[in-house]
């Protein structure tokens, strides 16, 4: 085949045949939507080869499927023309063709396969084993609908459906020929005869057909294409109708349906239950059938492929592989035992005890008869074990159990069916080592690691920055692309005035270009010479933006009553971006509050020369991309000890951001690599907030007697301060506040405004300010995924790379 992306002019005549054969109309008469499926398709085809050849090379090697139920993946046309290495050459044509590439990718609409940090960093993990030619591939679900779109009406978060696939999905190949046979409910007969074989036999089971999808991960500039693939829920041929054939189509269809908005709260709905199945269970089937054409054998399987599951999501990963080899394989349940435990790794991603998946017994075991019974006797087997070494009653046995007050611990089943367990930061891992998972790690010395979570640079550098990528290319060259420790090498232009500048000038852009979608979007004009400080994650009691909330109500009264301090402080911006789970009544009244402030001070005409503040809508990748690099302030503010690793903090950084920050999560290993002049940390401790939470002693009430600062904004919360909203808006959050505060949002208080004005002041010695704007991009480079993954292979997986 030839190709057509050598140049600019052979690539724009393929372009046009192209988008006139396909949709019979003159090029001059084509859309911007057409324009963009004519060159997705383009794409699609030119890598095809590459992506035939992978799977050929890779065949026979050792391979890692990656089970992740999200994959926040944004839009795939940027990143798929660099990594392919084409986007220069469509540029130039579509420059010649009188089109503009910016509006043609932005036809492309944003997949929101995931909910926010667990979903994003899977989708940063594909860009670099691509990138790192690793073979590793991804299982997933096909949502027809993502995370929801959040618009703000009156202050309020409403959701809408995210009809991302309402056209054509470009990327994706349907693999009909693939399609599994997925049951559910049922029950089951077991059969022993005469020689003591048992048959097991899964009677009256409601099939639904599982059918993949796949999408192509392009490495960068490398020839590999790894696969993506997300299963969808059809009804099944084997399906025998038992009655109510619509109710069958109905429920099915539900399972992928809809990505669930909620994360770190386990809803334990069915429905959930259905979709970790369906493509657990999809995902290992597909892989055992392709192992054993190959093989005729699964007594090798741990040796050519390692299971790597994302969170205890796809969990059933582990009774699921046991069915297949003691059911289908007739194989004996401890050599089963054996090759199913060295195939799967886990990576816990939270410690919250709310986060922590258990399913109900009763839930369960009718759903998926087969897969409980099994359960139940690696548990049995397992307790036997604890026994013998601990005593019956011993509390160890109790701690590790999996199935215990009816309820199956799925993060106890992850640990016990796995051969390594990671944490995502080292405070996350630390903790999990050595306070929530102690137990575990005592009775498996070995299990337990540490791996760093990361960002892709090629997206949230490369793709987002240009400007910056211009600034290295002449420091330090373009070696950074490929191995981001060379970012170091800025360390050397850290004084040099003329970098400096061009530092001030990139952040300038990046700020403007932020300033102008937020003015064309919203309406609200910030100044880009402000300090632009930015919040932007899930909406979640823990990660504290209420108590960023408090401080600008802080900043606002300050301002107001204290004109003196004009004198001396910095215009700030403070902008939030952050999705609410729907049911999350508190988290969406801090939405409303944020709201309400901004009401307030951006109409304020005597302050809102110094502050503005902004709650942009519907926050996700591809805004995230124009955020990330116009930060000048990052907001890392979670109490310490329950942001496992956070890597918005990371994206901000590489970009040059100063993080004002807890020492929680990956904030700890940024601390370390910048030092403490060039991060602003501020209140408690891991430690402290662990001991303090022991000790019930703390009482915010007395902190609101106190401090008259406090007390002054929590009265306003409900005194009539706020104009538009009745005096009892926020009475929730003023009574939470002082009545748990479970976050230690007061306890923190003085010393995050503290923080704030030193960063404020910060800021204003320019030189030094870029000094340390440069430094922080310049340490970042610990930070990228390609840095993991190669700490996951080195350590985990030990995979061969592919070529
Ligand atoms: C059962 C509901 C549920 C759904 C999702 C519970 C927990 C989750 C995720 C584990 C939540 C999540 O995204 N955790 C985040 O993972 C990131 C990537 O490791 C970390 O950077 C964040 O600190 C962590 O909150």
């Amino acid at each position: 085949m030839t190709n057509i992306f050598t140049n600019a002019k052979t690539f724009e005549q393929a372009f046009v045949t192209q988008l006139e054969n396909t949709y019979a109309i003159d090029f001059k008469d084509s859309n911007a939507y057409q324009q963009y499926l004519a060159l997705g398709t383009l794409l699609k085809e030119h890598i095809s080869t590459d992506w035939k050849n992978t799977n050929k090379i890779e065949a026979d090697k050792r391979q890692v499927y990656y089970f992740s139920m999200e994959f926040l993946m944004g839009r795939m046309i940027t990143n798929n023309l660099m990594n392919a290495g084409v986007y220069d050459v469509v540029k130039e044509a579509f420059t010649n063709l009188g089109l503009d590439i910016n509006e043609i990718e932005h036809k492309e609409t944003d997949a929101g396969l995931g909910n926010g940090g667990l979903g994003r960093l899977a989708a940063c993990f594909m860009d670099s084993v691509a990138a790192l030619a690793l073979p590793v591939h991804g299982n997933c679900i096909r949502y027809r609908y993502g995370f929801f779109k959040q618009k703000i009406e009156n202050g309020y978060q409403v959701e809408y459906p995210d009809r991302w696939l309402k056209d054509i999905h470009v990327w994706e190949v349907r693999r009909d020929e693939e399609a599994i046979d997925i049951p559910f409910y049922g029950h089951i007969e077991l059969h022993v005869d005469e020689k003591g074989k048992l048959t097991v036999y899964h009677k009256n089971a409601e099939y639904v057909k599982a059918v993949p999808y796949d999408v192509p991960i392009i490495g960068y500039k490398n020839e590999v294409v790894n696969t993506l693939r997300l299963w969808s829920a059809e009804p099944s041929d084997r399906y025998e109708n038992q009655g109510g054939t619509f109710e069958y189509h109905k429920k099915l269809r539900q399972i992928s349906e809809m990505l669930y908005p909620n994360d770190e709260t386990d809803e334990g709905k069915i429905l959930r239950l259905k979709q970790q199945y369906l493509f657990s269970s999809a995902g290992v089937n597909a892989i055992i059938r392709k192992h054993k054409k190959l093989y005729g054998t699964l007594e090798n399987l741990s040796e050519k492929a390692v299971f790597h599951i994302n969170d205890t999501h796809p969990t059933l990963i582990i009774p699921e592989l046991m069915r297949i080899l003691v059911d289908e394989e007739n194989m004996e349940w401890e050599k089963a035992w054996e090759i199913t435990r060295h195939c799967v790794a886990y990576t816990n991603h939270t410690i919250l005890s709310e986060a922590l998946e258990k399913w109900p017994i009763r839930l369960l075991q009718p759903l998926l008869p087969r897969i409980y019974t099994i359960t139940e006797e690696i548990n049995r087997r397992f307790e036997l074990e604890l026994k013998a070494k601990f005593g019956d009653y011993a509390k160890q046995v109790e701690e590790m159990c999996i199935i215990k007050n009816g309820m199956i611990h799925m993060a106890n089943l992850a640990i016990v069916g796995s051969f390594s367990v990671n944490g995502v930061a080292q405070l996350h891992t630390d903790i999990l080592k050595g306070i929530e998972m102690k137990t575990f790690n005592d009775y498996y010395p070995n299990k337990f690691n540490n791996k760093t979570n990361g960002i892709t640079h090629r997206r949230w550098v490369l793709q987002s920055n240009p400007e910056l990528v211009s600034i290295l290319k002449d420091t330090i060259g373009e070696g950074w692309i490929k191995d981001t420790t060379k970012l170091e090498g800025l360390l050397k232009f850290v004084d040099d005035k003329s970098i400096q500048k061009r530092y001030d000038e990139m952040k300038l852009a990046r700020k403007q270009a932020l300033a102008k979608k937020i003015f064309k979007e919203q309406g609200v004009e910030l100044d880009p010479t402000s300090i632009f400080d930015i919040q932007v994650k899930r909406l979640h009691e823990y990660k504290r933006q209420l108590m960023n909330a408090l401080h600008i109500m802080h900043i606002y009264n300050e301002l107001k009553t204290n004109p003196e301090v004009r004198n001396h402080f910095h215009p700030h911006s403070f902008i939030f971006g952050a999705k609410a789970a729907p049911t999350y009544y508190f988290a969406k009244k801090v939405i409303k509050l944020i709201n309400t402030i901004a009401d307030k001070v951006n109409n304020d005409p005597d302050t809102n020369k110094f502050l503005k503040v902004v709650f942009v809508e519907d926050y996700n990748v591809t805004y995230a991309e124009t955020i990330m690099p116009a930060a000048d302030l990052s907001e890392q503010i979670s109490t310490a000890s329950k942001e496992a690793s956070g890597t918005g903090n990371m994206k901000f950084m590489m970009n040059g951001a100063i993080t004002i920050g807890t020492l929680d999560g990956a904030n700890v290993e940024i601390a370390e690599l910048v030092g403490n002049d060039n991060i602003v940390i501020f209140g408690m401790n891991a430690e402290e907030v662990t001991s303090l939470m022991a000790s019930h002693s703390y009482n915010p009430y007395d902190l609101y007697e106190k401090d008259p600062h406090i007390k002054r904004i929590l009265d306003q919360l409900t005194n009539g301060f706020f104009d538009n909203v009745p005096n009892h808006e926020f009475e929730e959050i003023r009574r939470n506040l002082l009545e748990r505060d479970t976050y230690f949002v007061l306890k923190d208080f003085r010393s995050y405004v503290m923080a704030q004005a030193k960063a404020n002041k910060m800021y204003q010695n320019r030189s030094e300010w870029l000094k340390k704007s440069i430094i922080n991009t310049a340490k970042s480079g610990f930070f990228s995924t390609d840095r993991t993954m190669e700490e996951y292979n080195r350590d985990i997986w030990h995979l061969e790379k592919i070529k």
